[in-house]
């Protein structure tokens, strides 16, 4: 059976909703990223980057969340666009989007914001500005289509609800008044009982809730391991 590493966070949340739309069986495997499961030898044989999703489905590993997207839609033929030229280069262009725009700045937006142990003015703008940039590009587009791609529901959808669901807490409180489109969606996927089953998946495991020095130490390595 197909196993997914996984926790309760953005990036493995996208997978474990396309796992649950795709109705595919699978082995939920818990990594407590604040007890530094992620360091440990037989999970990063599976991913060297020692981060949370990835999936190893027989002798295929994956890491990455959205690289999982992409694989789990190809071998299903499911969540995917149009077989054109044209659509598969939409879809790749907005995954990639997503995968190294949208979550990485809504990532520090969230490390500057609540977990940086100095409140740096710079840093902080910076990454909501970002993130906020990013966010409006999306709420732009779904301005005039149903989803990411157009009518049909697809991976990009999927990777675009695994951060916009958290803009609160990327930006703040009040952030959603600026997206009412990307609400829109966020809403709509959020109401289906995929993503209720992928939200709930966290609870079947006991992860450590705690932000305490054992999870900066395992999370925030930089606070130890002096680059510069
Ligand atoms: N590019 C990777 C990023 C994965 C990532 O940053 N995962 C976070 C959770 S959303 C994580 O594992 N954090 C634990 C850590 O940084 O130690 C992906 O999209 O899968």
């Amino acid at each position: 059976m197909l196993k997914f590493y996984y926790s309760g966070a953005p990036n493995p949340m996208k997978v474990a909703l396309f796992l649950e739309e795709a109705g595919l069986s699978y082995e939920p495997i818990p990594v407590d990223t604040r007890k530094g499961d992620q360091h440990k030898l037989e999970y990063l044989a599976i991913n060297p980057n020692a981060k949370v999703p990835a999936i190893v489905d027989g002798d295929v590993t994956v890491f990455d969340s959205n690289a999982i997207l992409l694989y789990l839609a190809e071998k299903t033929g499911k969540f995917l666009p149009g077989n054109t030229a044209k659509a598969r280069a939409e879809l790749l262009s907005w995954l990639m989007f997503v995968a190294s725009g949208v979550g990485p700045f809504a990532g520090q937006s969230v490390h500057f914001r609540n977990y940086a142990p100095e409140k740096i003015p710079y840093a902080i703008n910076r990454y909501m500005y970002e993130a906020q940039r990013h966010f409006g590009i999306l709420d732009a587009r779904l301005a005039r289509r149903n989803y990411m791609l157009g009518d049909t529901y697809t991976i990009v959808d999927m990777a675009v609800w695994g951060w916009a669901r958290l803009i609160p807490t990327v930006l703040g409180e009040t952030a959603w008044a600026k997206f009412s489109n990307l609400k829109r969606l966020v809403d709509q996927i959020s109401a289906r009982p995929a993503a209720q089953r992928a939200v709930g998946l966290r609870d079947k495991h006991k992860f450590k809730t705690e932000m305490d020095d054992e999870a900066r130490r395992a999370m925030f390595r930089h606070l130890t391991e002096k680059v510069a």
